[in-house]
């Protein structure tokens, strides 16, 4: 990947004072690096304008307003189901129970006592981009915790322990097959999922402990996994020996997808998992008769992201702030002369180090597909040129 300029920019952070050198050789000023969105540049907005205000109070960030690789925590959008419980550490303890041999109580204090583990994770809801004007229901935060996989070797999974189903203490009534019942958020992963070495217990963001709105005093942060698997206000963790048929497993966050067979349709219906490489134009800014497009890439390894304007050839965007690891987003630009005065549209698409292309809105995968989760299609942004 080619991250020159922001090895440019590390030099220019050491370079720039004994303070900002100390910061630097302890790591800590890539925590939040700034976006580097052309400080000088002006910001051009986009003329096409998605209504978002239905979806004010899920604080959808703000693509055009985007400065810094972490979201700051009064950023972060919020994704709820049922109701948001509000809970008393003191009155908590996670439990880790069912198919084991030791079960655990935890209190928050013992969580915090054992060994810490820190991601830097792109969270996004997998219904970002599926509906008009809900393109900014995603976050790139520092998550504090401890590692899922240690205490589920703490608890011993028996054999037949083959489903790890994560409880939150959010609950809602659900109708099925004509019953009326309370059921608690849940979502489950296959043991071998749950020993990914990234997925932690986390009881921070951004240094700070979870606000209630991200799921106090604990969640599941699964990177690599869409929103909805983060299951926040965790309270208990369960093994099973049958796969977990909840709502958000297998009634909601199904993907129903149409493929044509030899002019036959056959239908594919897949439980929301994995994160898609996914990229986004963010904003562009005008410096000196300069236009520059700014953006973001996400939900896999980036390998490369490429920018057409109007339709015309794919240009490669240059990489200024690379992924921490597949995890976090990355951030890219690609300057332009701003074409013949008038309205343009941008659009771009990112690789992925599998060679897997985020397509294109009218390719079959995006095109047949049913319903609004994972929709990983180029986004196209339009802006007025010559006008300034
Ligand atoms: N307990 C619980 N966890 C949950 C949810 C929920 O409704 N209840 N929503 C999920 C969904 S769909 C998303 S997109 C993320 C959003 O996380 P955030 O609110 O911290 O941004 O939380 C996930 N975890
Ligand atoms: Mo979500």
């Amino acid at each position: 990947m080619d991250n020159h300029a922001y090895i440019n920019r590390r030099q220019w952070l050491v370079q720039g004072g004994s303070t900002v050198l100390g910061l630097a050789l302890l790591g800590c000023e890539s925590e939040n690096e700034t976006f580097f969105i052309g400080e000088q540049g002006r910001l051009i907005p986009w003329s096409d304008s998605p209504d978002t205000g239905a979806m004010s109070q899920v604080n959808l960030l703000d693509w055009q307003n985007l400065d810094s690789w972490i979201t700051p925590t009064s950023d972060l959008f919020t994704v709820g189901h049922y109701n948001r419980p509000v809970i008393q550490a003191s009155d908590w303890s996670l439990e880790v129970a069912g198919l084991v041999e030791n079960p655990l109580s935890l209190t928050l204090d013992e969580l915090r006592s054992r060994p810490q583990q820190e991601e830097v994770f792109t969270l996004e809801c997998a219904g970002n981009r599926g509906l008009s004007g809900f393109i900014g229901a995603v976050h790139n935060a520092k998550w504090t915790g401890t590692s899922l996989a240690s205490v589920l070797k703490e608890a011993r999974v028996m054999e037949d322990g083959i489903e790890v189903v994560f409880w939150g203490s959010d609950t809602g009534e659900e109708e099925i097959r004509g019953n009326q019942v309370t059921q608690n958020f849940a979502r489950s992963m296959s043991i071998e999922d749950a020993m990914g070495s990234e997925l932690i217990l986390a009881y921070e963001v951004n240094d700070e402990p979870l606000p209630n709105a991200h799921g106090f005093p604990l969640r599941l942060i699964a990177p690599g996994w869409y929103g909805v698997a983060n299951v926040k206000w965790l309270k208990k963790i369960e093994l099973r020996d049958t796969r977990f048929m909840g709502r958000f497993m297998a009634r909601d966050y199904v993907t129903l997808r149409e493929k044509k067979v030899d002019d036959e349709s056959v239908w594919m219906e897949s439980s929301v998992g994995r994160t898609r490489i996914n990229s986004v134009p963010a904003k562009v800014t005008l410096t000196e008769g300069n236009y520059r497009v700014h953006g973001a890439a996400w939900g896999s390894s980036v390998a490369s992201v490429e920018v057409s304007v109007d339709g015309g050839p794919w240009r490669t965007a240059e990489v200024t702030r690379s992924q921490e690891d597949a995890h976090s987003w990355a951030f890219w630009h690609l300057d332009w002369d701003g074409g013949v005065p008038g309205e343009h549209t941008i659009t771009s698409r990112a690789t992925d180090v599998k060679g897997r292309v985020q397509p294109a809105t009218s390719d079959p995968f995006i095109a047949l597909k049913k319903t609004y989760w994972e929709s990983n299609g180029q986004l196209t942004r339009r802006i007025v040129t010559g006008e300034q």
